[in-house]
């Protein structure tokens, strides 16, 4: 609606400057114009501008004033972290997550999740699991809580911070990194596969610096995923920065190589340390350099005022501690209006759009009536538990089932419709992709208590129709 709005006046002062001189200084004319709210102002070039909020804080009124104001996208600080929203193991709880989606909502806002794996925050529970049990159970928070939230979340941070800082360029080492280095595309797959409308992101901070040993190792994991599959679309700098870490003179290099590998990149916790013009000036900077890199989607800062901020010591936000705009709100505010309203950003914008109102309201949830068959010495069957189509393809998730034993290995058979083409699938080894196709289990699922179960899924072009599958165990 806003834009549609924006749309209308700049056509009339288009018009208006035409007739008043007799040529066509369009361009002049659309940059000229001036929202005066950081959200209207990112959304003339087709861009979101957010904060981080921290539910605690709604029941403030200037905090809510300046959000319901100023924002159209939320993240919340905490609360749908792994330790608030799976306090203890297969208990969810989504209260306070709810209330600042519901929040969001409500204002017209769109929300972006945050975070479905992360070695930090984490419950007690988790902290002290390892190997396969561990994997399992970030497989199924990835799940449970992007299932929870589907349809509901524009972009999720699926992955947080899995790389080392200084110079090694090497993963974090963590126990989610100790189930094994597939870890975190396994995390995609199964965040794909729980919620296909999200954009899904791996985030992290001191990835600004082009020349970074860190920013190079997400870079390659970024093509490595992009070249074999791996559900992502976008990577998130959280461009936490102070006079340790300074805006880097390459960030917006950063920001263009990243996009340059076909995902969308994202400020998602922008903060900067400072005060005055030097604080404006660097806010500007880093918001130039995401207007002068078509696939930079958005900002978020990380919080409202500045005694809202996790460092309120270094006032790195925009408002001061009483709800006053400072210089560097200014400085946002001006860049952000400075952006050519180009009709190519707005026709990104509405294409991208338009997907995801697709694939969140087109796209059914059903159970399809399965065979499944019990073979092999200890017995297991396996179902089709979920099943999403929309016009072009669907994707799967099938759950395995061990007997009335222990099962050391299985398989499950599923005979295809013609014309049906398996592109993606996760958590299992697959042999085909049309026809019979083979799923076995991976070294982490193997293994099956009695009665125990394991879900695996895929992703398929097509009309998924009657499916029919076979399960064999060892
Ligand atoms: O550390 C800054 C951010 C770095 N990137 C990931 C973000 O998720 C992270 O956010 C911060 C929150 O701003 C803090 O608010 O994450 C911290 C925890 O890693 C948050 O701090 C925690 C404190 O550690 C807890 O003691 C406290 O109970 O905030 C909690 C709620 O106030």
């Amino acid at each position: 609606m806003k834009l549609t709005a924006r749309s209308v006046s700049r056509a009339a002062l288009v018009t208006a400057l035409v007739a008043a001189t007799g040529s066509a200084v369009v361009l002049t004319a659309t940059t000229a114009s001036a929202a005066s709210t950081l959200g209207a102002s990112a959304a003339q070039s087709g861009r979101y501008f957010g904060t981080a909020v921290a539910g605690g804080r709604l029941g403030d009124s200037t905090y809510v004033g300046i959000l319901n104001r100023e924002f159209n996208m939320v993240t919340a600080e905490n609360e749908m972290k792994i330790d608030a929203t799976e306090p203890q193991q297969g208990r969810f709880t989504y209260t306070n997550a709810d209330r600042i989606v519901n929040h969001a909502r409500g204002q017209g806002m769109r929300v972006r999740g945050h975070t479905l794996a992360w070695h930090s925050q984490q419950p007690a529970w988790m902290q002290s699991m390892s190997g396969s049990a561990l994997r399992q159970a970030m497989l199924n928070h990835v799940t449970q809580v992007a299932t929870y939230y589907r349809g509901k979340i524009y972009a999720w941070d699926v992955v947080n911070e899995a790389f080392a800082d200084g110079s090694t360029g090497a993963r974090r080492d963590s126990n989610l990194q100790r189930t094994g280095n597939d870890w975190i595309e396994a995390a995609f797959r199964a965040a794909r596969a729980a919620d296909p409308g999200a954009k899904l992101c791996y985030n992290d901070y001191n990835t600004d610096d082009w020349t970074h040993a860190k920013t190079q190792a997400v870079y390659r994991m970024v093509q490595d995923f992009k070249q074999r599959g791996v559900p992502i679309d976008c990577v998130g700098l959280q461009s936490h920065f102070n006079s340790q870490s300074p805006v880097p003179s390459n960030y917006q290099t950063t920001l263009q190589n990243f996009a340059n590998l076909g995902v969308d990149v994202q400020i998602t916790e922008l903060d900067i340390e400072g005060s005055g013009t030097a604080q404006a000036q660097n806010y500007e900077r880093v918001v130039k350099a995401c207007l002068a890199v078509t696939r930079c989607t958005g900002i978020t800062v990380w919080g409202i005022r500045d005694s809202d901020s996790w460092r309120s010591y270094g006032t790195p936000l925009l408002f001061d501690n009483n709800g006053n705009k400072k210089a560097a709100y200014t400085s946002v505010l001006n860049a952000l209006n400075a952006a050519p309203t180009t009709s190519t950003t707005t026709t990104t914008t509405t294409t991208s759009s338009t997907t995801t109102t697709t694939s969140t309201t087109t796209t059914t949830t059903s159970t399809t009536t399965t065979t499944s068959t019990t073979q092999g010495p200890a017995g297991c069957s396996a179902s089709v538990s979920a099943l999403d189509q929309w016009s072009s393809g669907f994707v799967a998730t099938i759950k395995v089932t061990a007997g009335s034993a222990a099962v050391n290995g299985w398989s499950a058979s599923l005979a295809l419709p013609p014309g049906v083409t398996i592109v993606n699938s996760w958590n299992s080894e697959r042999s085909g992709s049309t026809g019979t196709v083979t799923f076995g289990n991976v070294a982490y699922n193997g293994g099956l208590p009695a009665g125990g179960s394991t879900e695996f899924g895929f992703q398929a072009n097509g009309t998924a129709g009657a499916l029919s599958l076979t399960c064999t165990s060892r």
